[in-house]
């Protein structure tokens, strides 16, 4: 078995998106995987109710009660630790997390820590993307599933969907856009890699 950490910091429109291929894609029976906890640095994240009512764990690591960026960094991997297997470590699955990682938080998951950017990276990483691909007059924009390294939002890509940005597009109609192409290509990304380490170790 092999378990799926995601963290979430708001809606968590994509990880129930994961939930829901998971279940309907059968990744357990498929990849011997499974989504075992949802974890979020905001105890309102609305998520967190969708991922309860599904039965599954869940954790909130409010990053304003720890004193620094390197020690919200090691109590939040520490608790995704916890979900390792012999074996199997723990993947970890970035969807709408709002915080930065340090260095070493990204070392200790390197190649299984993965991110979902509203953007066509490399072009318009950081923040407020939608709203700067208007500006910029981009005629496309898009989402980029990645791994995550210590660069933001500079780690490989696994996959990519582009969408047109319509001449009435506001940063919000262009972001719901996006979003649901998001969906399709974060559980696909999830789906090929589990399947590659499901070959890799047989
Ligand atoms: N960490 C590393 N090391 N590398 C990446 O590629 C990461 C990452 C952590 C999160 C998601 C990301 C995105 O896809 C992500 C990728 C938050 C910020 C940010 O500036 C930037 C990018 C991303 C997530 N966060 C502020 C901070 O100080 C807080 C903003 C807030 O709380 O609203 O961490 O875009
Ligand atoms: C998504 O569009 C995701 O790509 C973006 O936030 C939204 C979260 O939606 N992520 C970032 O901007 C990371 N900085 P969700 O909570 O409904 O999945």
């Amino acid at each position: 078995m092999k378990n799926i950490v995601i963290l979430i910091s708001g809606g968590g429109s994509n990880m129930a998106a994961l939930v829901r291929a998971a279940e309907r894609e059968q990744w357990g029976k498929r990849y011997g995987a499974r989504v075992a906890a949802v974890m979020s640095n905001k105890a309102e994240a609305k998520g967190l109710e969708f991922a309860r009512s599904q039965g599954i764990a869940t954790a909130v690591l409010d990053h304003k009660a720890y004193a620094s960026r390197d020690a919200f960094d090691a109590a939040l991997a520490d608790r995704i630790s916890a979900y390792d297997l012999p074996g199997a470590p723990a993947l970890v699955v970035l969807a709408g997390f709002m915080r930065i990682l340090t260095p070493a938080f990204v070392e200790r998951f390197a190649g299984r820590l993965t991110n979902i950017h509203p953007s066509l990276l490399p072009a318009f990483t950081g923040l407020h993307t939608h709203q700067r691909a208007i500006e910029a007059g981009c005629k496309f924009a898009g989402a980029t599933v990645h791994l995550v390294t210590a660069e933001l939002d500079h780690g490989p890509i696994l996959e990519q969907a582009v969408v047109p940005v319509l001449a009435d597009d506001t940063a919000d109609t262009l972001a719901a856009r996006v979003l649901t192409q998001e969906h399709l290509i974060y559980a696909r990304a999830i789906a090929r890699l589990l399947q590659s380490a499901v070959g890799a170790h047989p």
